[in-house]
């Protein structure tokens, strides 16, 4: 009854700022995204006009203090156009079954605004994860800072937190190609990835995984994420399941397959049409296995869709822990705050649909080290110096 009830509450996904909004109408575009609810929220009318979503699926947010500009990066407007919305974005939101936000950081509407969102989703019980590309390493130094200030401040809020730095798309491509052209490429692959988390927790699996799985992976722990997605159909030939796996292997935001091997926690979902079989299945997702480490958790969840006609897609999530301990407190060693926790605090509650999460509770979350991932941090007195100075001066930040 609770499931069926849950079976009729869509998945939101949420594009927020400019670079959110053009991968929601990428989505929108893509046939496999037809069960989710899109919408496109920014502080830019310009943008919103220009997305192909339905005029009632785009949200002009703050439109009396902004006046439909934008924020133009700075961050502070973003947290107070988003944070004044509140009221609206709630009723926008409310009876979703997941919230997925999906943005670019490093502007301000959306490195101001996602922690707001968190709070929401909170506020609503609704889970909520984020996706989210770091900046081009081009855009210089000081996006990057910004972006790096959103990561921290939305680590401890957010359920779930992939963050997928747009340079790993440089790997693939070559060095005469147009900055848009790359933006247009994150988008595609940023878009496919959501359909891949939306699937890896739906509810018509053959091979269940679900959000509540996925958290309880990944614990409280600091861990870093790649996102590999291939698709293949029956114009790939008979092997088209083996084929989406080799597409998937060389996504360019997986960073390699050595990313699975050194994976902790591996998440792998198939999805196909309805003739999509059990034993293919298995076997793909045998050869998937050989990729991963003996001693790696892997989920695995495996569904059809009718849409999907002789398509297949495989998404994986290759979540990686950081070794050393969250630290007790909110002293944001490391680099990131740690959650707020309570003492001698109960096991967390994992059933996310339906479950109850206590506002100063993160039961489980993921913490992704995105740009970082093949970065050494610089650790000084238990303290990682990459943490801005922004931070140390204890800048608030809304979270709801
Ligand atoms: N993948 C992708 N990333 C983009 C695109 N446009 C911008 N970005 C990235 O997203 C970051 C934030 O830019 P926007 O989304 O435009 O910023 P915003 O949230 O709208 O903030 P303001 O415009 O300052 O209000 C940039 O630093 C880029 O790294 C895009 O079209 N695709
Ligand atoms: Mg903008």
């Amino acid at each position: 009854m609770e499931q069926q009830q849950e079976i009729n509450r869509p998945i939101t996904v949420i594009g927020l700022g400019g670079a959110g909004v053009k991968i929601i109408g990428r989505l929108a575009a893509l046939p496999h995204a037809a069960h989710l609810k899109l919408l496109a929220v920014d502080t830019d009318s310009g943008v919103l006009e220009r997305s192909p979503l339905e005029s009632g699926r785009k949200f002009l947010a703050d439109e009396k203090w902004r006046q439909g500009k934008g924020c133009g990066g700075n961050v502070l407007e973003g947290q107070r156009s988003i944070s004044r919305e509140r009221g609206n974005i709630e009723d926008l939101v409310s009876g979703s079954s997941l919230l997925l936000i999906a943005c670019g950081l490093g502007g301000g509407t959306a490195t101001g605004g996602v922690a707001a969102f968190a709070g929401i989703a909170k506020k609503l019980n609704i889970p909520s994860i984020f996706i989210a590309t770091m900046p081009f390493s081009l855009e210089g130094r000081s996006k990057r800072r910004i972006a790096e200030n959103g990561v921290k401040e939305l680590l401890p809020v957010a359920d779930v937190l992939l963050y997928l730095p747009n340079d790993l798309l440089f790997t693939r491509l070559s060095g005469d190609t147009p900055v848009e052209k790359a933006f247009e490429m994150a988008d595609m692959e940023v878009a496919r990835t959501i359909i891949g988390v939306s699937e890896i927790i739906s509810h018509n699996n053959l091979l269940p995984a679900s959000l509540a799985d996925i958290k309880e992976a990944l614990k409280k722990q600091k861990s870093s994420a790649g996102i590999g997605v291939g698709t293949a159909d029956s114009s790939d030939g008979l092997n088209r399941n083996h084929i989406a796996l080799q597409r998937m292997l060389d996504s360019p935001l997986l960073g390699g397959i050595e990313k699975l091997q050194d994976a902790d926690t591996v998440i792998v979902s198939l999805t196909g049409g309805k003739d999509l079989k059990i034993d293919e299945t298995k076997k793909t997702l045998e050869a998937f296995g050989k990729f991963v480490h003996p001693e790696c958790n892997l989920i695995v969840g495996a569904n059809t869709a009718e849409n999907y006609g002789e398509q297949v897609q495989i998404t994986a999530i290759a979540i990686k822990f950081d070794t050393q301990p969250l630290p007790a407190e909110n002293t944001g060693t490391n680099g990131f705050n740690a959650p707020e926790t309570k003492k001698n605090e109960e096991k967390p509650k994992l059933d996310l649909f339906g479950a109850e999460l206590e506002q100063a509770e993160l039961p489980l979350q993921n913490i992704s080290r995105g740009i970082f991932l093949n970065t050494t941090p610089v650790i000084h007195q238990g303290e990682d110096l990459d943490v801005p100075t922004f931070q140390r001066k204890g800048i608030i930040i809304d979270k709801g």
